[in-house]
Formats: C-alpha cells, sequence, structure tokens
C-alpha cells in the first residue's frame, strides 16, 4: 500500500481535517487493513461451502487442495468468476430497471419521463430489426423496451440481441465458436453462480468460459441502458462545467447525487431548476447539484452538473460542511457515509429497495410519483441547510474546468464536421497516417491500495505525450475532471504533437464555445458500451477484426466487481486490457496464463497486470505500435 493517499489537492485538504476532527476515512480503513492475507490477496482462499475457509498450502500434507479436494486453479477460477457474476447482475439489473420504465412510458403509466431522444429510439429500433416505418413513437418505444425485457429471460434460444446488433460479424463468429454467446442475461448469471458451487465445476477452463458468457451479459445489459436512457432522457452533447470539492458552494443548497442509476437523479436535476425559489426562501442564493460517481458522470453527461469528487473520496464531500444531501441509488456508495453525517447536519438520503444504510433517511423512490419524490428530497435538502453550522464549512478552493459530453453521437458529430459521408473515418485516417497511434479507453474506479488517482493521471498523460486519442469513463474519468485533463489547455501541457495536430483539426472543424479536452469524458460506468461501439465501428472501417485494430483499455485503479466483467468482455470483445492493481488471479500461476496469454490466442484480447503507471503507460504503447505495424504489414 502507498504512504502517499492522493494527488489530489482538495482530498488532501480534507484528509488532513478528517484527521482534525478525529473522523477516520477508507484512506484510514485501508491502512487498517494492512497487512493483507496473502491467500486472499492471490484469490486461493475459498469461501463457497461452510467447511472452508480452505487454503491452498502446497507444503503441507493434504494441504494442496481444499477439503473437497479443489485445487488452487478450481479455486481461483472459481473466485474470479464469481466477481463477475456480481459485476453483470449490477450493471444488467441498472438495465433492466431502465427498460421497465421505458416500457410504462410507451404503455402510459407514467408521467414524469417521456421519450426525449425520438432520433435515438429510432436509430436503435433499426438497429435491433423493429418495424418504424409508419408506426407511432410510443409503439416503437415499446417495442425496443419490450426487446430489452426479453433479453433477461426470454424462452427461445437466440443469441442476445444487444450483442448480435453492436459486434462485428468476425466477432460474433468468435463468440459462437468459443460457445460464450449468452441467449439470456439471467440464466447465464444463475447458471455460473450454479457452475461455481461446491461439487461443481472443477475445470478452470470452463470455469472461466463460463464467466466470460456472464461477461458478455454485463456488456449487453450495460449496452441496453447506455441506449434506453439516451431514450428517456437524451443523448449528451458537448457541455462546459467544473470538478472537483471546489464546485460544492458555500452560498447555496448543496445536493450530492450519487450512485448509478439516471431515474432518479434525472428528475431531481428537473425539480431544482423549479425550486430555487424555495431554496432562496430559505436564505440560501440558490440550489447546487453537483456528482459523484456515475450517476455524477450520467447528470453530467445530459445536464452539464459538476463533479464533485470520486469513488475513494466520496466521504470527504461530507467534510466540506457544506453538503446539504447527499441522495445515493445503487452502487460505489459506502456504508461510512451516515457516520460521517451525524458529525455534521447533512442528511443522506437512500433511495432504492436494494441500498439502505442503517440510521440514514429512506425515501422510497417511486417512478409513478417521481417529480414529488424528487421534490420530497429537495425540500430535506433545504431543512438540512437551514441547520448547516456555517463554522464548520470549509470548501477546498480547488476546481477545474471541464468539457464533457462526449457521447459517441457527439464525438462522431464532431469528426462529420470534416467527413459528412464517414466520419470515423477521421480517426481511422489519423492512425493510418501514424498521427496517432490508437485509442485507449481509461475505465473503472479507485482502489486504495495505491495512491488515489495516481495511476489514472500518470497513465493518461504518458499515453496522451505519446500520441494516443483517449476517451474515458466512471471514476477514471471523474480523475481526469479533477485534474484538469478534460480541459483544452491538457492538451497544450500533455499532448504529443500528432495528437496536438489531431485536436487542433477536431477544433477547427467542431467550432465549439470552448477547446476540445485531452480525454473525451464519454459518461459512466455502463457507457464503456459507448466506447465499445467506437471500436466496433474502427473495426468495420479499418476492415479488420477487433482483434487488430489499434485500440486498448485500462482499468488503472479497478476496485468493484464490475470492473471484473468489464475487464472480461473487453477481453472477449479482442481488446487488451491492462489492470493496474494486482487481482487474485495470481494464486494459480495455470488461470493466470490463461487470462493473461491464452486468451490472447483465442480472443486476441488479454489482460495485463502492471502497478506501475510508467511501465503499464509503455506496455500500452508497445501493444498499440504492434497492432499498427502488423496492420501495415498486411498491405
Ligand atoms: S462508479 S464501479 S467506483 S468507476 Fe461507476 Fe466509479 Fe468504479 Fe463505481
Amino acid at each position: 500500500m502507498s504512504e502517499k493517499r492522493t494527488i489530489d489537492v482538495a482530498a488532501t485538504q480534507m484528509l488532513d481535517k478528517a484527521k482534525e476532527i478525529g473522523f477516520l476515512t477508507t484512506f484510514d480503513r485501508a491502512k487498517a487493513q494492512e497487512p493483507r492475507c496473502t491467500f486472499g490477496n492471490t484469490g486461493i482462499c475459498c469461501r463457497i461451502c461452510l467447511q472452508g475457509p480452505c487454503r491452498i498450502l502446497p507444503k503441507k500434507p493434504g494441504g494442496n487442495r481444499g477439503i473437497c479436494g479443489a485445487a488452487d486453479y478450481t479455486i481461483v477460477a472459481r473466485n474470479t468468476v464469481r466477481y463477475i457474476a456480481g459485476g453483470a447482475s449490477a450493471h444488467s439489473d441498472h438495465g433492466r430497471h431502465i427498460a421497465e420504465t421505458l416500457l410504462h412510458v410507451a404503455e402510459g403509466k407514467l408521467k414524469d419521463y417521456q421519450v426525449t431522444d425520438t432520433e435515438k429510439l429510432m436509430r436503435v429500433a433499426k438497429k435491433i430489426g423493429i418495424e418504424t416505418e409508419g408506426r407511432g413513437v410510443m409503439e416503437i418505444a415499446k417495442d425496443v423496451a419490450t426487446a430489452a425485457l426479453d433479453e433477461y429471460g426470454r424462452m427461445h434460444e437466440e443469441d442476445l440481441t444487444w450483442i448480435t446488433s453492436n459486434c462485428t460479424d468476425s466477432r460474433l463468429e468468435v463468440l459462437r465458436k468459443t460457445n460464450i454467446m449468452p441467449t439470456n442475461i439471467n440464466l447465464s448469471i444463475a447458471q455460473l453462480l450454479h457452475q461455481t458451487h461446491v461439487g461443481n465445476d472443477s475445470d478452470p477452463i470452463n470455469i472461466i468460459f463460463g464467466g466470460l458468457k456472464a461477461a458478455l451479459c454485463d456488456y449487453d445489459g450495460m449496452a441496453l441502458a447506455t441506449d434506453l436512457s439516451d431514450i428517456l432522457f437524451g443523448t449528451g452533447v458537448p457541455v462546459v462545467t467544473e470538478a472537483n470539492l471546489g464546485a460544492i458552494k458555500a452560498d447555496k443548497v448543496n445536493i450530492a447525487l450519487h450512485g448509478h442509476n439516471p431515474l432518479l437523479s434525472q428528475i431531481v436535476v428537473k425539480a431544482a431548476r423549479e425550486m430555487e425559489g424555495e431554496a432562496k426562501a430559505a436564505g440560501a442564493a440558490g440550489i447546487n447539484l453537483v456528482g459523484i460517481c456515475c450517476t455524477g458522470n450520467e447528470v453530467l453527461t445530459r445536464e452539464g452538473v459538476a463533479i464533485a469528487t470520486n469513488f475513494a473520496t466520496q466521504e470527504l464531500a461530507i467534510l466540506t460542511g457544506a453538503m446539504d444531501a447527499m441522495v445515493v441509488d445503487v452502487q460505489c456508495i459506502m456504508p461510512s457515509l451516515r457516520s460521517l453525517a451525524e458529525c455534521y447536519h447533512t442528511k443522506i438520503v437512500t433511495t432504492m429497495p436494494i441500498m439502505k444504510i442503517p440510521g440514514s433517511y429512506h425515501l422510497a423512490f417511486d417512478e409513478h410519483n417521481a417529480i414529488n419524490s424528487a421534490k420530497e428530497i429537495i425540500r430535506l435538502a433545504i431543512d438540512a441547510y437551514k441547520k448547516r453550522d456555517a463554522a464548520k464549512v470549509c470548501i477546498p478552493d480547488v476546481k477545474n474546468t471541464v468539457v464533457a459530453g462526449f457521447t459517441l453521437e457527439s464525438l462522431l458529430n464532431i469528426f462529420k464536421q470534416i467527413n459528412a459521408d464517414n466520419p470515423i473515418k477521421v480517426l481511422t485516417d489519423a492512425i493510418e497516417a501514424g498521427e496517432i497511434k490508437g485509442v485507449a479507453l481509461f475505465a473503472g474506479c479507485n482502489n486504495l491500495k495505491g495512491t488515489h488517482d495516481e495511476n489514472h493521471i500518470t497513465i493518461a498523460t504518458e499515453l496522451a505525450k505519446n500520441d494516443v486519442f483517449l476517451v474515458a469513463t466512471g471514476c477514471a474519468a471523474q480523475a481526469f475532471a479533477k485534474e484538469g485533463l478534460l480541459n483544452g489547455e491538457g492538451v497544450q501541457k500533455y499532448a504529443g504533437e500528432g495528437l496536438k495536430k489531431f485536436h487542433a483539426r477536431l477544433n477547427a472543424a467542431a467550432k465549439l464555445t470552448t477547446e476540445l479536452p485531452l480525454v473525451f469524458h464519454m459518461g459512466s460506468c455502463v457507457d464503456n458500451s459507448r466506447a465499445q461501439e467506437l471500436a466496433n465501428m474502427m473495426a468495420r472501417e479499418m476492415g479488420l477484426d477487433n482483434r487488430d485494430i489499434p485500440y486498448v483499455a485500462t482499468a488503472p485503479e479497478a476496485m468493484s466487481e464490475k470492473a471484473v466483467a468489464i475487464g472480461s468482455w473487453n477481453v472477449a470483445l479482442g481488446n487488451p486490457v491492462h489492470v493496474g492493481v494486482v487481482v487474485p488471479t495470481v494464486g494459480s500461476s495455470l488461470v493466470n496464463d490463461v487470462v493473461t496469454k491464452i486468451a490472447e490466442d483465442v480472443f486476441g484480447g488479454f489482460f495485463f497486470w502492471e502497478t506501475d503507471p510508467v511501465k503499464a503507460a509503455a506496455r500500452l504503447v508497445e501493444i498499440l505500435d504492434e497492432r499498427n505495424w502488423k496492420n501495415a504489414m498486411r498491405k
């Protein structure tokens, strides 16, 4: 574990404050967990049955297997794919919630939601083979939502629609040949848990393939979540806002939107606009919404809401003393928020039936009464504001300008200004001309096994120096936002000559009121599907399978089960994936070799682990160079 806690100046100030008031943050708790148990750390601890935990003790007679006889490779494979099952459940359940909402909108059951982006609805409908000619918007929306819900429990054995309608033909062939193409999200995830039950599958390869099938369900669930969220709330366009704790305003009612699901946060944004008067009547200058984690990314992309901070530093937003309410939905929300809120006037409001924190305020969010639910939450925040202790307010004067909102559509719109007929060619031409080396996707979380945000920033700046076009989602994108990489100055500071030239061309064509950023923020965790769509377009345009395109992914500070699922489908879809923390597959050389070496032969994609960010960046550049070199040789 690193001694340096964070590279974020605002976070450093707040951590000092936490020390002053004697509050132990996640940074302290991470330290208290050291030293880690080697068995758990390397994945050779099995807790799947009640006879366990069993650990692999190679030198002890009888100890080189679990009580049931499971070898290290079985234990490591089972543990790894169970992460995938958790991640795929989270993403696909998120998607299901959005699909149900769209269905209810189409059926006229929800008055506070509507189809906002009709163009996207038509595009998605056509993509998945739904007739649009001569039909009404709601009729089509109903079919799209029904098709999405069908992915979760269909009885017929048909490949999942959002996979078949997005992936390239050659990639679909790979998925079918390797027998990992899913036909039913719920089935594949349930089957994976069954497969890894005690006394079931002990073949590590078979287990890993089961894991990849569930990982593809993660992809399918997030791809439909992205599409349907855009249909309901609009597809983001470039927005200018700000990021870091300095975005919290001392004179306003501050409400943080935290979690992942845009169903509530979008409505809170709408309600807040209507309730400025109530906040002013309470003596505030208005309402200030800020985002944390991926709900933050959703409302940043569509509404330009500022970012307060990312995963590891979520507690610190409360330590500013000016956070009146933190509204949370699902995923990545620390239970510790509640105890910290007790030191202040802050209201923690949980809203979803599957995410409650003991002692916090629970307001069951009801889509049928969404705007009123949102208004109730805002009133709680206004009430809390009245109890705020001005003497406790301490907001770091740290923030950076952010240019975000780069959904695939908005990115292509910029490319279109240069090549109206074939926008993606703007990117692939620049690669083929050697101006840029390729594309790197930054995804994933924070992980306090390293220094907060350091891997993200170091790898991005190293890649930029090497002329790599950068896109990002999730907490990685928020790290860039806070550190000033999501604005034009970032380009001037860090980009290599080729990347600078490419950006200059885009800037001249885009004619935005501000310069384009060094890293293009594509949205939340589920919006990794946008990045994959970009990769698929590159593959089609270059006439290559995904295994050959100059595209890499990195999760420099991966933490959640969802990150394992995302990484795994990236590998199955042909992408090299860097992970910046040591993962618990290293306890079995067999499993570790399969995911880092053999995977490349089968899928073209593979994992590599590298905790040193400079070395990781060098390897990513090397992979892009290798792919470009091979492509040049093919000509
Ligand atoms: S919020 S999954 S910490 S990216 Fe999507 Fe951030 Fe990772 Fe949660």
